[in-house]
């Protein structure tokens, strides 16, 4: 893979987990976060990609990560693993508190090169994806539609699929736009080549 001549993706752990920006690293390093409803795939994401079985923590239980997550990637790239929204059992106050976090990290993180942002390509995007993609471009945040869970549908219904999403969204056709798989281990190198060409 082209990738690896430029970073050694097996050179990856977890860094530190932050509540707010008083947290976050202090350095030049780009950051990719990972944006998406509780339980769509995020860690199940940053664990394929880099080859790795539980790098980031994956649960069956939905709303576990309540921290942005920064891992460390050969000391050239970040991943951050924002916690999931749309979990119902979360009260009012919790929720206001998930969101005051994103959004000082999102709005002004400087590090932050790309938002992937992750839909289940099985289901038509809830109220809250696509409030998160248009949120990313009202700030003119650039950013990557990943659907995930392509392994659960029929090769012939992506296409269908791929266009419920995108109509949903109102996706812009000049975002990238990859069918993926955790389980299948499909559509890791074009999430690489889409990732790189973004840092
Ligand atoms: N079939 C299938 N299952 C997947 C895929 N990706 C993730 N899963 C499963 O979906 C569940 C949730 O995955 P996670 O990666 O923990 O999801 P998350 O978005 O990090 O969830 P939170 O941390 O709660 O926000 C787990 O049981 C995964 O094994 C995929 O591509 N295909
Ligand atoms: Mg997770």
């Amino acid at each position: 893979m082209a990738e690896e001549n430029l970073l050694n993706t097996h050179n990856a752990a977890l860094l530190l987990s932050a509540a707010n920006k008083s947290h976050y690293p202090q350095d030049d390093i780009p950051e990719v976060a990972l944006a998406g409803r509780s339980n769509v795939g995020k860690s199940s994401f940053i664990n394929t990609i880099l080859g790795r079985k539980n790098l980031a923590r994956t649960s069956a239980k939905p709303g576990k990560t309540q921290l942005l997550n920064f891992f460390n990637i050969d000391d050239k790239i970040r991943f951050v693993d924002v916690p999931g929204y749309g979990y119902a059992k979360v009260s009012k106050t919790e929720r206001a508190r998930w969101g005051k976090m994103i959004e000082e990290y999102l709005v002004n993180r400087e590090n932050l090169r790309v938002v992937v942002s992750l839909v289940d390509l099985r289901h038509e995007p809830s109220g809250e994806d696509v409030q998160m993609y248009e949120f990313l471009k009202y700030y003119e945040i650039p950013v990557i539609v990943v659907a995930t869970k392509a392994d659960k549908i029929p090769r012939g219904k992506w296409n269908k699929h791929e266009a419920m999403v995108k109509k949903k969204l109102n996706f812009d056709s000049s975002d990238q736009f990859i069918i993926f798989s955790s389980v299948n281990r499909l559509g890791i190198d074009q999430a690489w080549d889409s990732i790189l060409a973004m840092i």
